[in-house]
Protein backbone atom coordinates (compact mmCIF):
# COMPACT_ATOMS: atom_id res chain seq x y z
CA UNK A 1 0.00 0.00 0.00
CA UNK A 2 1.31 3.33 -1.01
CA UNK A 3 2.00 5.51 2.20
CA UNK A 4 2.10 9.07 2.34
CA UNK A 5 3.70 11.27 5.68
CA UNK A 6 0.90 13.72 6.33
CA UNK A 7 2.67 16.87 8.27
CA UNK A 8 0.15 19.37 9.83
CA UNK A 9 1.68 22.81 10.47
CA UNK A 10 0.02 23.67 13.35
CA UNK A 11 0.52 27.75 13.86
CA UNK A 12 3.53 28.82 12.13
CA UNK A 13 4.64 32.51 12.54
CA UNK A 14 3.29 33.89 9.06
CA UNK A 15 -0.50 34.64 10.04
CA UNK A 16 -1.86 36.91 12.70
CA UNK A 17 -4.30 36.59 15.11
CA UNK A 18 -6.60 38.92 13.13
CA UNK A 19 -6.95 36.88 10.43
CA UNK A 20 -8.47 34.08 12.30
CA UNK A 21 -10.16 33.10 15.39
CA UNK A 22 -8.83 29.57 14.85
CA UNK A 23 -5.32 30.21 15.03
CA UNK A 24 -3.82 28.17 18.16
CA UNK A 25 -1.78 30.62 20.07
CA UNK A 26 -1.71 29.41 23.97
CA UNK A 27 1.09 26.51 24.59
CA UNK A 28 -2.23 24.31 25.32
CA UNK A 29 -4.00 25.55 22.10
CA UNK A 30 -0.79 24.48 19.90
CA UNK A 31 -0.34 20.86 21.98
CA UNK A 32 -3.64 20.01 21.91
CA UNK A 33 -4.49 21.11 18.16
CA UNK A 34 -1.50 18.62 17.15
CA UNK A 35 -3.01 15.81 19.12
CA UNK A 36 -6.49 16.54 16.80
CA UNK A 37 -4.93 16.37 14.15
CA UNK A 38 -2.41 13.09 15.08
CA UNK A 39 -6.08 11.65 15.48
CA UNK A 40 -7.19 12.88 11.93
CA UNK A 41 -4.24 11.00 10.46
CA UNK A 42 -1.08 13.02 10.76
CA UNK A 43 2.21 11.53 11.39
CA UNK A 44 4.39 14.75 11.97
CA UNK A 45 2.93 18.11 13.65
CA UNK A 46 5.26 20.96 12.80
CA UNK A 47 5.68 23.24 16.03
CA UNK A 48 6.10 27.45 16.38
CA UNK A 49 5.16 29.02 19.33
CA UNK A 50 3.59 32.23 20.43
CA UNK A 51 3.20 34.03 23.00
CA UNK A 52 0.12 33.31 24.46
CA UNK A 53 -0.90 36.70 25.63
CA UNK A 54 -0.62 38.19 22.16
CA UNK A 55 0.10 35.70 20.10
CA UNK A 56 3.21 37.32 18.76
CA UNK A 57 5.39 34.74 17.38
CA UNK A 58 7.86 33.40 20.15
CA UNK A 59 11.29 31.75 21.08
CA UNK A 60 10.50 30.89 24.34
CA UNK A 61 12.21 27.39 25.16
CA UNK A 62 9.81 26.75 27.76
CA UNK A 63 6.99 27.20 25.59
CA UNK A 64 8.44 24.38 23.21
CA UNK A 65 9.14 22.50 25.91
CA UNK A 66 5.40 22.62 27.13
CA UNK A 67 3.76 21.74 24.45
CA UNK A 68 6.22 18.76 22.77
CA UNK A 69 5.52 17.04 26.72
CA UNK A 70 2.17 17.40 26.56
CA UNK A 71 1.96 16.21 23.06
CA UNK A 72 3.86 13.54 23.72
CA UNK A 73 1.57 12.42 27.05
CA UNK A 74 -1.16 11.84 24.69
CA UNK A 75 0.45 10.61 21.65
CA UNK A 76 3.04 8.95 19.20
CA UNK A 77 3.27 11.81 16.35
CA UNK A 78 6.39 13.02 15.57
CA UNK A 79 7.10 16.80 16.18
CA UNK A 80 9.16 18.76 13.59
CA UNK A 81 10.72 22.22 15.45
CA UNK A 82 10.97 24.89 13.53
CA UNK A 83 14.31 26.85 13.00
CA UNK A 84 13.03 29.45 10.76
CA UNK A 85 11.47 30.81 14.40
CA UNK A 86 10.05 33.85 12.82
CA UNK A 87 10.72 36.87 10.30
CA UNK A 88 13.08 39.10 12.01
CA UNK A 89 14.19 36.74 14.28
CA UNK A 90 17.77 36.35 14.90
CA UNK A 91 19.77 33.18 14.09
CA UNK A 92 20.74 32.35 17.63
CA UNK A 93 16.90 32.39 18.69
CA UNK A 94 15.49 29.92 16.00
CA UNK A 95 18.55 27.98 16.78
CA UNK A 96 17.84 27.80 20.34
CA UNK A 97 14.69 24.45 19.60
CA UNK A 98 18.30 22.48 18.93
CA UNK A 99 18.52 22.15 22.38
CA UNK A 100 15.63 20.02 22.84
CA UNK A 101 16.96 17.19 20.91
CA UNK A 102 13.44 16.65 18.48
CA UNK A 103 14.02 13.79 16.29
CA UNK A 104 13.10 16.26 13.40
CA UNK A 105 13.30 20.17 12.45
CA UNK A 106 13.00 22.61 9.71
CA UNK A 107 16.20 23.57 8.17
CA UNK A 108 15.75 26.68 5.89
CA UNK A 109 17.94 26.54 2.61
CA UNK A 110 19.06 29.88 1.57
CA UNK A 111 18.36 33.48 2.13
CA UNK A 112 14.76 35.12 0.19
CA UNK A 113 12.78 38.03 0.65
CA UNK A 114 9.68 37.02 2.27
CA UNK A 115 6.61 39.37 1.67
CA UNK A 116 3.69 38.93 3.77
CA UNK A 117 2.54 42.51 3.75
CA UNK A 118 -0.30 42.16 1.38
CA UNK A 119 -2.26 40.73 4.19
CA UNK A 120 -2.71 44.08 5.37
CA UNK A 121 -5.48 44.33 2.56
CA UNK A 122 -7.56 41.73 4.59
CA UNK A 123 -7.90 43.27 7.91
CA UNK A 124 -10.35 45.82 9.01
CA UNK A 125 -8.94 46.39 12.61
CA UNK A 126 -6.30 44.42 14.83
CA UNK A 127 -6.52 42.52 17.51
CA UNK A 128 -3.05 43.16 18.53
CA UNK A 129 -0.21 46.29 18.49
CA UNK A 130 2.45 44.06 17.19
CA UNK A 131 0.41 42.73 13.81
CA UNK A 132 0.35 45.82 11.59
CA UNK A 133 4.35 46.35 11.83
CA UNK A 134 4.84 42.62 12.06
CA UNK A 135 3.42 42.38 8.49
CA UNK A 136 4.50 46.07 7.17
CA UNK A 137 8.28 45.35 8.14
CA UNK A 138 8.43 42.25 5.32
CA UNK A 139 8.47 44.83 2.87
CA UNK A 140 12.14 45.35 3.59
CA UNK A 141 13.15 42.31 5.00
CA UNK A 142 15.50 39.51 4.47
CA UNK A 143 14.78 36.08 5.41
CA UNK A 144 18.73 35.11 6.81
CA UNK A 145 20.28 31.50 5.72
CA UNK A 146 23.92 32.31 4.42
CA UNK A 147 25.95 29.52 3.43
CA UNK A 148 27.71 30.41 7.22
CA UNK A 149 24.76 30.21 9.02
CA UNK A 150 23.69 26.94 7.19
CA UNK A 151 27.20 25.21 7.90
CA UNK A 152 26.61 26.09 11.48
CA UNK A 153 23.60 24.80 11.78
CA UNK A 154 24.61 21.37 10.13
CA UNK A 155 26.80 21.29 13.05
CA UNK A 156 24.10 22.05 15.68
CA UNK A 157 21.75 19.11 13.62
CA UNK A 158 24.63 16.73 14.04
CA UNK A 159 25.02 17.63 17.79
CA UNK A 160 21.71 17.09 18.72
CA UNK A 161 21.15 13.77 16.24
CA UNK A 162 17.98 15.60 14.93
CA UNK A 163 16.95 15.06 11.30
CA UNK A 164 16.60 18.20 9.08
CA UNK A 165 13.47 18.80 7.28
CA UNK A 166 15.35 20.66 4.45
CA UNK A 167 12.67 23.81 3.35
CA UNK A 168 13.34 24.36 -0.01
CA UNK A 169 11.64 27.62 -1.66
CA UNK A 170 13.12 27.72 -4.58
CA UNK A 171 15.61 26.20 -7.45
CA UNK A 172 18.81 27.58 -6.22
CA UNK A 173 18.66 26.33 -2.66
CA UNK A 174 18.77 22.75 -4.46
CA UNK A 175 22.59 23.91 -5.24
CA UNK A 176 22.86 25.07 -2.12
CA UNK A 177 21.96 21.74 -1.10
CA UNK A 178 23.93 20.10 -3.64
CA UNK A 179 27.16 22.29 -2.68
CA UNK A 180 26.48 21.52 1.41
CA UNK A 181 26.61 17.69 0.68
CA UNK A 182 29.47 17.95 -1.99
CA UNK A 183 31.49 20.15 1.38
CA UNK A 184 30.25 16.83 3.77
CA UNK A 185 28.47 19.43 6.10
CA UNK A 186 25.37 17.02 6.08
CA UNK A 187 24.81 13.90 4.21
CA UNK A 188 22.30 11.74 2.77
CA UNK A 189 19.67 10.25 2.89
CA UNK A 190 18.34 13.83 2.68
CA UNK A 191 14.07 15.01 3.51
CA UNK A 192 13.14 17.94 1.51
CA UNK A 193 9.98 20.18 2.23
CA UNK A 194 9.15 22.29 -1.03
CA UNK A 195 8.06 25.33 0.09
CA UNK A 196 5.82 26.94 -2.51
CA UNK A 197 3.47 30.09 -2.86
CA UNK A 198 5.98 32.48 -0.57
CA UNK A 199 6.35 36.20 -2.32
CA UNK A 200 10.16 36.16 -2.79
CA UNK A 201 9.54 32.20 -3.76
CA UNK A 202 8.52 30.15 -6.54
CA UNK A 203 5.02 30.47 -7.03
CA UNK A 204 3.11 27.46 -6.72
CA UNK A 205 2.27 25.90 -9.56
CA UNK A 206 2.26 22.45 -11.26
CA UNK A 207 4.92 23.25 -13.75
CA UNK A 208 7.14 24.61 -10.87
CA UNK A 209 6.57 21.58 -8.66
CA UNK A 210 7.60 19.61 -11.35
CA UNK A 211 10.87 21.87 -12.14
CA UNK A 212 11.56 21.75 -8.45
CA UNK A 213 11.82 17.61 -8.89
CA UNK A 214 13.73 16.70 -11.46
CA UNK A 215 16.12 19.69 -10.88
CA UNK A 216 16.73 18.01 -7.01
CA UNK A 217 16.84 14.73 -8.94
CA UNK A 218 19.54 15.55 -10.90
CA UNK A 219 21.01 17.34 -8.32
CA UNK A 220 20.97 15.17 -5.45
CA UNK A 221 19.98 11.70 -6.72
CA UNK A 222 17.43 9.83 -4.35
CA UNK A 223 15.20 12.06 -1.60
CA UNK A 224 12.28 11.72 0.02
CA UNK A 225 9.68 14.48 -0.28
CA UNK A 226 7.23 16.77 0.62
CA UNK A 227 5.06 19.75 -0.46
CA UNK A 228 3.56 22.65 1.19
CA UNK A 229 1.70 25.89 -0.14
CA UNK A 230 0.71 28.89 0.86
CA UNK A 231 -3.39 29.72 1.29
CA UNK A 232 -5.64 28.81 -2.05
CA UNK A 233 -2.78 26.78 -3.20
CA UNK A 234 -2.55 24.57 -0.73
CA UNK A 235 -4.94 21.14 -1.06
CA UNK A 236 -3.94 21.45 -4.98
CA UNK A 237 -0.18 21.13 -4.50
CA UNK A 238 -0.33 18.53 -1.86
CA UNK A 239 -2.52 16.21 -3.49
CA UNK A 240 -0.21 17.07 -6.88
CA UNK A 241 2.39 15.77 -4.26
CA UNK A 242 0.40 12.79 -3.84
CA UNK A 243 -0.08 11.72 -7.19
CA UNK A 244 3.55 11.92 -7.82
CA UNK A 245 4.09 9.87 -4.61
CA UNK A 246 5.57 12.32 -2.69
CA UNK A 247 4.10 13.55 0.73
CA UNK A 248 2.10 16.46 2.06
CA UNK A 249 1.88 19.60 4.47
CA UNK A 250 -1.20 21.02 5.36
CA UNK A 251 -2.29 23.13 8.57
CA UNK A 252 -2.89 26.54 9.20
CA UNK A 253 0.56 27.94 9.32
CA UNK A 254 0.38 27.57 5.32
CA UNK A 255 -3.73 28.43 4.81
CA UNK A 256 -6.50 29.53 7.03
CA UNK A 257 -9.30 28.22 5.22
CA UNK A 258 -10.67 24.79 4.60
CA UNK A 259 -12.40 25.46 1.17
CA UNK A 260 -12.87 28.76 -0.94
CA UNK A 261 -14.26 31.41 1.62
CA UNK A 262 -14.33 29.22 4.31
CA UNK A 263 -11.99 29.68 7.55
CA UNK A 264 -10.48 25.99 9.03
CA UNK A 265 -12.58 25.31 12.78
CA UNK A 266 -8.98 23.22 13.37
CA UNK A 267 -6.05 21.60 11.85
CA UNK A 268 -7.59 18.76 11.73
CA UNK A 269 -9.95 19.45 9.09
CA UNK A 270 -7.20 20.32 6.44
CA UNK A 271 -5.54 16.96 7.64
CA UNK A 272 -9.14 14.82 6.77
CA UNK A 273 -9.32 16.78 3.66
CA UNK A 274 -6.03 16.09 2.38
CA UNK A 275 -6.34 12.35 3.97
CA UNK A 276 -9.53 11.82 2.33
CA UNK A 277 -8.45 12.84 -0.79
CA UNK A 278 -4.77 10.38 -0.50
CA UNK A 279 -7.42 7.55 -0.05
CA UNK A 280 -9.11 8.18 -3.06
CA UNK A 281 -6.11 7.95 -4.58
CA UNK A 282 -4.80 4.57 -3.37
CA UNK A 283 -2.56 5.89 -0.78
CA UNK A 284 -2.91 5.67 3.01
CA UNK A 285 -1.86 8.15 5.82
CA UNK A 286 1.60 7.08 7.40
CA UNK A 287 1.58 6.42 11.17
CA UNK A 288 4.34 8.03 13.00
CA UNK A 289 5.96 4.74 13.47
CA UNK A 290 5.97 4.44 9.53
CA UNK A 291 6.80 7.67 9.30
CA UNK A 292 9.82 7.24 11.44
CA UNK A 293 11.25 4.24 9.36
CA UNK A 294 10.78 6.35 5.97
CA UNK A 295 12.56 9.59 7.26
CA UNK A 296 15.15 7.33 9.71
CA UNK A 297 14.24 9.61 12.65
CA UNK A 298 15.65 8.29 16.20
CA UNK A 299 12.97 7.65 18.09
CA UNK A 300 10.68 9.42 20.42
CA UNK A 301 13.06 7.82 23.61
CA UNK A 302 15.81 10.05 22.24
CA UNK A 303 14.23 13.41 22.46
CA UNK A 304 15.75 15.64 25.01
CA UNK A 305 11.88 17.01 26.14
N1 LIG B 1 6.61 29.06 7.03
C1 LIG B 1 6.74 28.25 5.93
C2 LIG B 1 6.62 29.06 4.74
C3 LIG B 1 10.16 26.95 9.08
O1 LIG B 1 9.32 26.93 9.95
O2 LIG B 1 11.37 26.78 9.31
C4 LIG B 1 7.99 27.42 5.93
C5 LIG B 1 8.40 26.96 7.23
C6 LIG B 1 9.78 27.26 7.64
O3 LIG B 1 7.64 26.33 7.93
ZN1 LIG C 1 7.29 26.72 9.98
Amino acid sequence: MDKAIITAAITGAVHIPSLSPHLPITPRQIADEAIRAYEAGAAVAHIHVRNPETGQPSSDLELYREIARRVKSKCSIVLCLTTGGALGMPVSDRAKVLSLKPELASFNFGSLNFGIFGMTGKIDSYKYPWEEPYLKMTEDLIFPNTFKTLREFCQLFTESNTKQEIEIYDVGMINNLAFMLQQGHLKKPVYLQFVMGILGGIPATPNNLMYLYQTAHEQIGDFTWSVCAAGRFQIKMCTMSLLMGGNARVGLEDSLYVEKGVLAKSNAEQVEKIVKIARELGVEPATPDEARLILGLKGLDKVGY
